[in-house]
């Protein structure tokens, strides 16, 4: 059974993830679903995408699914990663990608929606990274996409405390373009991608692409990013990252060594 539904009306393709089930989790099958619509639009000559839930529930997306990410001493997110492939796709694709939020959305799902072009949400919206609680070091790819959206303290309160930030702190914070009440969320985000869809796509192409180069820009040197690989080498083999894995697999709290 499919876990996404697919649309294209008018040159707007929608994408809806839809495996409530599992909270919309982005598993490998999932992913490569959302990879293959992502595909099919670009060769239709989509002008925008949407990408949102299904149906409205409590949940957007509770992110990387965490039964697929490796138990122990291996990278969690490297390169090659299903999730690293969904967030290069996006910043790719060559129109406008908008997510359309409603509920909470966690971990590698924010990286997902910060690596969106346009963000909208309604009051229900809310946002969670939580590597901390898996013990888990994230990648600078991903650090820096959250760098070029939010202030450097946002972006450490995500990452230190794991808490969900409410949809008026995250307009307030800028992760968001707007938020919209409920009701009206689907026809402001169907308008948006008509406006977007009526402008000149060469244009729109070019700007995506070049915005999206010079925002990720950064003076890291060889060096720097391979001190930085190295220390989150020493997490993925200690002891937090074992613990952290097993605790939501057991369906309970991580207990952290305090040594
Ligand atoms: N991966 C795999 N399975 C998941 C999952 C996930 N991320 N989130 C939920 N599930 C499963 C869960 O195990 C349960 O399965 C079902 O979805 C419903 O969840 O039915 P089963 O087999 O028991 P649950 O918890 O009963 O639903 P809920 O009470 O409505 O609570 C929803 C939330 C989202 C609050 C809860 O499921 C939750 O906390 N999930 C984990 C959220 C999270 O921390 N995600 C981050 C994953 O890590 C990640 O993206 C990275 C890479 N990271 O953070 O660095």
């Amino acid at each position: 059974m499919s876990l996404i539904t697919v649309s294209n009306e008018d040159r707007i393709g929608t994408i809806a993830f839809n495996n409530y089930q599992k909270r919309n989790a982005l598993s490998a099958n999932l992913i490569d679903e959302v990879l293959s619509a992502f595909k099919t639009m670009q060769q239709n000559g989509t002008r925008a995408v949407i990408l949102r839930a299904a149906s409205y529930e409590k949940v957007w997306s509770a992110g990387h699914d965490v039964d697929e990410l490796p138990q122990a001493d291996t990278d969690p997110l490297p390169y090659d990663d299903p999730l690293e492939k969904l967030l290069r796709a996006v910043r790719s694709f060559p129109a406008p990608v908008i997510a359309m939020v409603h509920g909470s959305v966690w971990g590698g799902a924010c990286d997902l929606v910060v690596n969106c072009d346009l963000v909208l949400g309604d009051e229900t919206c809310a946002f969670a990274i939580t590597p901390a609680k898996l013990g888990l070091p994230y990648n600078a790819s991903g650090f820096q996409s959250f760098l070029s959206r939010l202030p450097l303290n946002i972006v450490k309160e995500l990452f230190f405390t794991a808490n969900l930030l409410t949809a008026e702190r995250v307009e307030q914070a800028g992760l968001i373009n707007e938020i919209v009440p409920q009701a009206e969320l689907e026809s402001r985000v169907y308008e948006m991608a008509r406006t977007i869809a009526s402008r000149s796509a060469a244009s729109i192409s070019v700007a995506k692409t070049t915005l999206n180069m010079l925002s990720q820009a950064t003076p890291l040197s060889a060096s720097q990013f391979e001190y930085i690989h190295g220390l989150r080498r020493k997490v993925y083999y200690g002891p937090d990252y074992h613990e952290g894995i097993q605790a939501f697999l057991e369906k309970r709290a991580p207990e952290f060594r305090v040594d």
